[in-house]
């Protein structure tokens, strides 16, 4: 969290935290500012557009919004703002099977995009972000090169140590 915050982080519920914390760590670790807070467009819907409305003028750039279920929170926020908003499917409790949040959020009507992310993709929404906000800040994009070398190494340290070991190495992880 900042002061001047770049990049909002909401999510529908307090429920969506555990995945919508991927965001924050990236966007820590990227050294980004942002705000994180809960935006529920069905139980606080003008929270919803007066957070939508002012996110422009209180300084973002970008929205990460994340929601599961009936997951209406990225696209009506995209429809009253016209920074980029990247939506995050979440598999939550009241969630089918994911598909129904996935489906909510990616199919958008023509006019009002979303950037929508694989299913509890809010590492990858807080990386896009990063991304969209360093296309303009070089700092930011120095992060970024950093940090996808440092992706590399590890896959190719990864690499030697299966060629080394065989088949029975521990994985690693990538997360
Ligand atoms: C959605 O409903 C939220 O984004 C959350 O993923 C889901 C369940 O919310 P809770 O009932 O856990 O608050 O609007």
């Amino acid at each position: 969290m900042s002061k001047s915050p770049v990049v909002g982080i909401i999510m529908g519920s307090q429920s969506d935290l555990k995945v919508m914390s991927e965001a924050a760590e990236i966007l820590t670790d990227l050294k980004v500012d942002f705000e994180l807070t809960v935006v529920s467009a069905h139980r606080t819907p003008s929270r919803m557009v007066e957070y939508a409305e002012s996110a422009r003028d209180r300084g973002l750039k970008v929205i990460v919004a994340g929601a599961g279920g009936a997951a209406h929170l990225p696209g009506m926020v995209a429809s009253m703002t016209t920074l980029p908003v990247i939506g995050v499917p979440v598999k939550s409790s009241n969630s089918l099977d994911g598909w129904d949040s996935i489906l909510s959020i990616l199919q958008m009507p023509g006019g009002i995009p979303v950037a929508t992310v694989a299913l509890n993709g809010a590492k990858n929404a807080g990386i896009l972000a990063a991304e969209i906000i360093g296309a303009q800040d070089a700092d930011i994009a120095q992060n970024l090169a950093q940090y996808k070398t440092e992706l590399q190494e590890k896959v190719l340290k990864s690499a030697e140590e299966l060629e080394r070991n065989g088949w029975k190495t521990k994985p690693i992880g990538f997360k």
